[in-house]
């Protein structure tokens, strides 16, 4: 009778060195996939490691952006602040100054900046009801009476008083919708509030949201503003492109040695008059809209968006920082 020992002997073990090798095998495979298993959780850990070890590293990189940017700046020291200097356009940068702002070395990483002067927005805090009314009929498109809504909801949204303005909307409109709330009654602090101003919708918003801003005096700065923020502070289509086009120099284009500055502002009419070709219309467009002195050739405050990138972890840094080197606002 055979015993179940044998009977286990002769299964596993039988005695020949074809079953030893085969039971040899199986130990290897099993061995193998147990390794590859134990690799790949720490194949991921490592990885997951670097992941978070790149991410205040990739921080450090964006702050180094930052801190070049701050320097860059401080090395600008004329009167006038326009679009053909190093800080705005490395492409316009000279020998000293080199371009530097796009994917900058850094230890194991990169970092990369932009400076963008508020001036060359319209200011929402100051703006009037017929800039604003411009700026959303001319630059985003909206129909007339959505236009003249949104503006003086803008104005109602920010006045202390509490009467409507015509056009405007108070508390009684917004304590009616589903989603009621009061407005502030006080200036606009971030440029995404007026997504809750009455009108206004988020396709708009991201049609004008880069020609806005809630920094400075509220002057707009000839030199750097666009051919949108030129159209809603009052100028006709024609001048702002003699603007935008004189700036260029006659090569239209810019970071050549013909670009123009303005360099003081009682200079621009007579600058514009001379030199951009202006019609009737044009020069009455001018003369209108520089007696109401909206214009500046300076910028105070300036928007840097800085990344640092370490090991494919990006973090971003966007700060507003004034003239004196101070940060007014800092989002990570
Ligand atoms: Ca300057």
């Amino acid at each position: 009778m055979k015993t179940k020992k044998s009977i286990l002997s002769k299964r596993f073990f039988p005695g020949n060195r074809g079953g030893v090798l085969i039971y040899s095998l199986w130990v290897l495979c099993f061995m193998a996939i147990f390794a590859a298993a134990v690799g790949n959780a720490v194949n991921q850990y490592i990885r997951v490691g670097a992941y978070f070890q790149n991410s205040p590293r990739a921080r450090y990189a964006a702050e180094a952006a930052v801190r070049v940017a701050v320097d860059v700046l401080a090395g600008d020291t004329n009167e006038y602040d326009a679009l053909t200097e190093p800080w705005a356009s490395p492409e316009a940068a000279d020998e000293k100054t080199p371009a530097r702002f796009k994917n900058v070395p850094i230890g194991q990483g990169t970092f990369s900046f932009e400076i963008v002067d508020e001036a060359r927005k319209i200011n929402l805090r100051t703006a009037s009801a017929e800039t604003l009314e411009r700026l959303f009929s001319e630059v985003g498109h909206a129909d007339a009476q959505t236009a003249h809504t949104i503006a003086n909801s803008i104005l109602s949204w920010q006045d202390v008083r509490s009467v409507s303005r015509e056009g405007g909307a108070e508390n009684s409109y917004y304590r009616e919708l589903k989603d009621s709330y009061d407005i502030p009654n006080r200036k606009i602090e971030v440029i995404e509030e007026l997504l809750w101003v009455k009108g206004m919708t988020p396709d708009l918003f991201r049609k004008i949201k880069d020609f806005v801003t809630v920094w400075g005096d509220g002057k707009i700065n000839i030199n750097t503003a666009s051919r949108e923020v030129l159209l809603s502070v009052g100028c006709t289509a024609s001048l702002a492109e003699k603007i935008v086009a004189y700036r260029l120099g006659q090569d239209e284009t810019l970071g050549t040695k013909d670009d123009k500055v303005f360099e003081r502002i009682e200079l621009i009419p007579a600058a514009l008059m001379s030199g951009a070709f202006l019609g009737m219309e044009d020069e009455a467009s001018l003369l209108k809209v520089y007696s109401m002195s909206v214009f500046t050739v300076s910028s105070v405050y300036f928007t840097v968006k800085a990344q640092g990138t370490v090991g494919g972890r990006t973090e971003r840094i966007d700060c507003i920082l004034d003239r004196s080197g101070k940060f007014s606002s800092w989002r990570e």
